[in-house]
């Protein structure tokens, strides 16, 4: 039966081990598998109700109408659900982020994580975290892995049932860490993910090593976390961001700025002084910092001292999405 309306929370989350290029395009699925970490304090939080009297959906992001693409994007993942539940009905969906989106951190994960909850809980669906996490994953890959709390693998092969999920590896107790979100910029990132990977893989000749190398990278990343190595973990943490971006680099698609090599040197320093740091950065300039939650506060200090860190957010692993209201 349908409900009609679902309230629902997801977190953002940070790749350690990165995705970056698609294996199959029309499907959505990585060329290379990933891994991350749900983050605590950066959340979604998504209110969606079937309406009768709609004529097609509307979507509200923190407060204001959504902008085209994104209403779009949400219209596409509506619409599979639709089918599925053989519903005719739209929806009045309504997004806020309780992160700032001005600063140009990425908020597709978590909102499509909770976008794909709040569908499939008011349409009635009654799905799988792992069937949700798939539709969320044909909207936005990133977004597959924050349906799960905790330490997060997404593969990159469309098994023959055509459900690809993401997966907990380990739970959020499974390393002390805490994420220093170092903001750099205010403004959007120049180049969408998907654009910048589609450019990779096109034109950089770095884009075969990278997609034969992550996977290796990938595993023992996971091994590492598997055996609570968080040396291990944080160098391969580093080494996959610096392997992404040279990659990209070479197609001439660059996210990094002044301010995230300078962000980026010091957590190296830093890291030479006998803290335990490691950067890692996506398709923006931001430096992201995995820290032990011992040396947090000394670190934190240090980035924000760092000229170009605007500020710094401190998140902890956290829990995965969630139905507040409405379940099925
Ligand atoms: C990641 N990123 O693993 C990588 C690292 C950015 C850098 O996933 O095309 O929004 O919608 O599947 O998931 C950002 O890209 O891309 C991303 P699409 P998505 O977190």
């Amino acid at each position: 039966m349908t409900s009609g309306r679902a309230v629902t929370f997801a977190h953002a989350n940070i790749a350690l081990a990165k995705y970056w290029g698609k294996r199959d395009v029309a499907n959505n699925v990585p060329a290379v598998p990933s891994l991350s970490v749900t983050l605590e304090g950066m959340r979604t939080s998504t209110t969606l109700e079937l309406d009768e009297s709609l004529s097609s959906d509307t979507f509200e992001l923190n407060g204001v109408s959504a902008p085209k693409e994104a209403l779009a994007r949400a219209v596409t993942l509506l619409d599979r659900v639709r089918r599925e539940a053989a519903s005719s009905s739209f929806a009045r969906v309504s997004s806020r982020n309780d992160f700032p989106t001005a600063s140009g951190l990425a908020s597709s994960a978590s909102g499509f994580a909770a976008l794909a909850l709040a569908a499939v809980n008011a349409y009635g669906l009654g799905w799988s975290v792992e069937r949700t996490s798939d539709l969320a994953r044909r909207s936005s890959a990133s977004a597959a892995r924050s349906l799960f709390g905790g330490f997060v693998e997404l593969g990159n092969e469309l098994p023959s049932s055509g459900v690809l999920g993401a997966a907990q590896v380990a739970p959020v107790e499974q390393l002390d860490v805490h994420v220093l979100v170092c903001v750099t910029s205010e403004g959007q990132k120049a180049i969408a993910s998907t654009d910048g990977m589609g450019r990779t893989a096109q034109e950089s000749p770095y884009y075969a090593a990278w997609v034969e190398r992550a996977p290796v990278m990938f595993r023992e990343l996971k091994a590492a976390l598997l055996t609570k190595d968080l040396e291990r973990v944080g160098d391969l943490t580093e080494a996959s961001a610096l392997a992404m971006h040279a990659s990209a680099f070479a197609a001439g698609v660059v996210y990094v700025t002044g301010a995230t090599l300078d962000a980026m040197t010091r957590v190296r320093e830093l890291r030479a002084s006998g803290l335990a740091a490691w950067a890692t950065m996506d398709a923006g300039p931001h430096v992201k910092v995995l820290v032990s939650r011992a040396d947090s506060a000394t670190v934190k200090a240090a980035m924000e001292r760092v000229p170009g860190v605007l500020r710094v957010l401190e998140a902890k692993p956290g829990a995965g999405a969630t139905v507040i209201e409405g379940g099925a």
